[in-house]
């Protein structure tokens, strides 16, 4: 059984949100012609309350992109993004999000981030992701969606170290790709084990 895992297809990643991924929105109508051809689809959702900690607005004489240490790892700070029940935390519209067997949320704990879809980023905490693949006889996953360098990479790795088969499809996926971010995701994605297509 393949699933296909749809990362972070929200407004706030895409032209105009508050932290755009360059062509973000070229990506939608193919996830969306890919979808028919898995046996489950699950949507990601970035889910952050007001005042996260991994935004920049959290910390005084702080700025987005600058780098923290928070007591599970550095943390990378974001602009606010993704705050639950605005319009950025939304799917883009045209995202077929009724085809979903499930929607995972991530990130709503304000102490931690979770840029994974299965762990929060003290690599601990799991978003019982992986016991849902399990239990419904999923042995691979293919991953598109947002970021490429920062959400789709950590899910990936994270899916392969869990012992399952994992494909990024790249042209369905945009990165960030800041001091580079891109090339480091790609070269951590494949000696996790990640298939690159
Ligand atoms: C993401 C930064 C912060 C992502 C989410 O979806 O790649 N990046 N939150
Ligand atoms: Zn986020």
């Amino acid at each position: 059984m393949q699933a296909l895992v749809v990362i972070d297809v929200q407004n706030d990643f895409c032209p105009g949100g508050a932290l755009a991924v360059a062509g973000g929105d070229d990506i939608v109508q193919g996830i969306n012609a890919l979808m028919n051809e898995f046996d489950a689809v699950i949507l990601t959702q970035d889910w952050h309350p007001a005042g996260h900690s991994s935004f920049a607005s959290s910390h005084a004489g702080k700025a987005p992109m600058d780098l923290i240490d928070m007591p599970y790892g550095p943390q990378m700070l974001w602009p606010d993004h993704c705050i639950i029940g605005s319009m950025g935390a939304k799917f883009h519209t045209e995202l077929h999000q009724d085809r979903a067997d499930l929607i995972i949320r991530k990130g709503y704990n304000p102490a931690i981030d979770s840029y994974s879809a299965f762990f929060e980023n003290d690599h601990k905490t799991p978003t019982g992701l992986e016991g849902y693949l399990r239990t419904r006889g999923i042995t691979g996953v293919t991953m598109v969606g947002l970021a490429l360098d920062f959400c789709v990479n950590y899910s990936a790795v994270d899916a392969a170290r869990q012992g399952f088969e994992v494909t990024v499809q790249q042209d369905l996926c945009r990165a960030i790709d800041m001091g580079g971010s891109l090339a480091a995701a790609v070269d951590g994605m494949r000696a996790a084990g990640v298939t690159l297509a």
